[in-house]
């Protein structure tokens, strides 16, 4: 692989915090981008990918492994700083009804009220796509928030290393055609699209320093 350009080299990434709710974190010391989606869909591989950190955050191959919000600051080479939040994976079926609730309270509870939070990447498996669950969080998303300040969506669809070459441009295609928005192909395996998701995260967070 090449070497990263200074916008996507990180020269310093850190976990910083992790609470089961928002308000027991401390107060975003950057911006933030956070990583939502169902649980193994790659948050926390995709997450290391970025911040070419192996192992920081913590991945795992049975779903429901990230279980509290989690917070990395990242610094990359040219010095942008972003504060990176791992959610906890949403629509796993083994979860008791209670639990379910309380994870999402959690999420929509972050998502409402983080005063520094300024994009939202939604993870998708690529040959799974956009379903209701998705759906109701973009239209969460679209809701006024407690906390101030625009928050962006960006549409991401993992594991493109689990498909074939020749299959990954039409996957992207029936995905891009059931979310309406174009997604950025990634994989955590190649390395796909890292640099493509930076420049749309940068875009979101560049400019927006007020926390
Ligand atoms: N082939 C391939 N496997 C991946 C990729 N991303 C993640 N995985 C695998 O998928 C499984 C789940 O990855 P995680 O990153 O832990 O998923 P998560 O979304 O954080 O899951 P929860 O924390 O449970 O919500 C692991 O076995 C990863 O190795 C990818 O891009 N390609
Ligand atoms: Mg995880």
């Amino acid at each position: 692989m090449t070497k990263p350009a200074a916008e996507t080299r990180v020269v310093h990434a850190e976990f910083t915090a992790g609470a089961v709710e928002a308000s027991q974190l401390p107060p975003s010391t950057h911006v933030e981008v956070a990583f939502a989606g169902r649980s193994n869909v790659g948050k926390s591989s995709l997450l290391n990918a970025m911040m070419q950190r192996h192992g920081l955050a913590r991945t795992s191959s049975t779903p429901g492994c990230t279980r509290q919000l989690n917070v990395f600051d990242v610094r990359c080479a040219d010095g942008l700083e972003v504060g990176f939040v791992d959610l906890p994976g949403y629509g796993w079926a083994k979860r008791s009804k209670s639990e379910k609730a309380q994870w999402q309270q959690m999420i929509e509870g972050y998502l409402r009220r983080r005063a520094g939070l300024r994009a939202v990447a939604i993870l998708v498996d690529v040959r799974r796509g956009v379903e209701d669950e998705e759906r109701q969080l973009v239209d969460f998303l679209q809701q006024p928030r407690e906390a101030s300040g625009k928050v962006d969506i960006v549409l991401v669809a993992t594991k493109l290393d689990k498909l074939g070459a020749a299959a990954r441009k039409p996957a992207l295609e029936v995905v891009r055609k059931n979310a309406g928005v174009k997604p950025i192909g990634f994989s955590a395996e190649t390395g796909e699209g890292r640099e493509e998701l930076w420049a749309r995260i940068r875009a979101a967070v560049v400019g927006q320093t007020k926390r």
